[in-house]
This record gives structure tokens, sequence and C-alpha cells, in this order.
């Protein structure tokens, strides 16, 4: 999966994808994430990108020129199959959606920011507005983060072990069974006798009536899914 964003930010996105996870998967060729500075698209001398609101009223709005010439210019090299807005107003992001992103090869992603950007490019460029939760962040770099590193988890071959993804939190909309690691007993509190026992069937079974009672105790919600 190939994904390029947009952002008037770059320096917010050079590190969360340099470590762990996501970095084994650019290593592994499995993921290839391009960062565009909206500036390096203005055609002004001051580099500015934004502009004050017809209408008037406070906050600056991204203008449509840099923008579209940024996505023409991607659009030019390969297809993509969405074109993707961070938006506190867009669909809310969750497992099943993130699935069903997963599955695409070449992705765009335009990070917001002040009071956002023309309207007429949400009608003419945009094919997919996504916010990740009901709160307001400054700008669109950590949703799109957020964004990326829920994706780039569920490319085949990126998690080491590969039934590790399927086993979260949300896979299934249960919530993941409480861990357990070393020592057995601290401070006298005691790891659950069964997850010592060696029965593996019955490890099972336990972890998944943990996962069903912690889903009906936090998340009732996702089980009337
Ligand atoms: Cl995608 N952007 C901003 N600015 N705030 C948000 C968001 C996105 N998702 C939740 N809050």
């Amino acid at each position: 999966m190939r994904i390029d964003i947009i952002t008037v930010l770059p320096e917010l996105l050079r590190s969360p994808f340099d470590h762990s996870i996501m970095k084994r998967a650019q290593e592994k060729g499995l993921l290839e994430v391009h960062i565009h500075n909206l500036r390096d698209y203005s055609k002004e001398k001051s580099k500015q990108v934004d502009d004050y609101q017809f209408g008037g009223g406070a906050g600056m709005v991204i203008k449509i020129q840099p923008i579209a010439d940024c996505i023409d210019d991607l659009k030019s090299q390969r297809n993509y199959d969405e074109v993707i807005y961070m938006t506190p107003d867009g669909e809310l992001l969750n497992q099943p959606l993130c699935n069903r992103m997963s599955l695409y090869e070449n992705l765009i992603v335009l990070c917001g920011h002040y009071k956002g950007i023309d309207e007429r490019l949400r009608e003419h460029y945009i094919t997919k507005e996504i916010s990740i939760g009901d709160y307001v962040l400054s700008g669109g770099e950590l949703a799109a983060a957020v964004l990326v590193d829920s994706l780039g988890r569920l490319l085949p071959g990126v998690l080491n072990d590969e039934s590790s993804a399927l086993t979260d939190s949300f896979q299934d909309n249960l919530l993941a069974p409480p861990v357990y690691t070393r020592p057995s007993e601290y401070n006298g509190w005691k790891v659950p006798d069964i997850l010592l026992s060696g029965h593996a069937a019955k490890i099972e079974e336990w972890r998944y009536s943990q996962a069903v009672k912690r889903t009906k105790e936090r998340r009732p919600d996702l089980l009337e899914e």
C-alpha cells in the first residue's frame, strides 16, 4: 500500500512511522508513506496556502490551487482508490472501516487545518471524509497518523504473528481479554490458574468468555451491532 499525505505541517508526520511496526512495514516494502508539504505547491512568493473566508468570520481557509495542483500531480503518476480528507465532520473511523480500506493500493490523505479547506475541493476532489473521534484536534496530522497506523498493521506480512491482528480488540466486535506475564505471583497477586494449566482449548475458551464479559461491561454497544 502507498499512502500520500498532504499537509502544511510535514514535521508533525516525520516520526510516527519511523518506529516499531510501521517502520518494519516500510522496510519490508509492504507500506510506503510519502509526505507532501502543501507550501511547495503554493504559487505565491510568501508560500501562503490559506486566505480569509468569504462572508467574514475568524479563521483562515486553505485555498483550492495548492491542494488541486498537488492532487493533480499525484493522480498523473498513478491511480488512487480514495482521496481522503481528515476532518471532525467525516465518517467515524472504526475497525470495519480500517479492514475495508486496508485492501486499497494507493491512498491520498489530506490533512485539514485552520477553518478547513475550500468546500469546492470537497465537492470535486475528495472521495471520502474521515474523523477519528468526537473531539476536535488542531489539525488533521495526528488523525492521519492514526489512520495510517491502523491500516499499516493490517497489511499481510506486517505483523510477525499473523494471528495477532485478528485477536485485537474490536476484531469480531469484542474487546481483547486480559493478558499476564511473569512472575505468576507478585505481591500476592496471582495469575488466573487456567493460564498456567497448559490446556490450550480451555485457555481459548476462558479468553473468549473474558472478552465477552469485558465487552458487556465496557462497550455493550458493540454487542448490539
Ligand atoms: Cl480527522 N481532524 C481534526 N482536526 N479533528 C479531529 C479529527 C480530524 N478527528 C477527530 N477530531
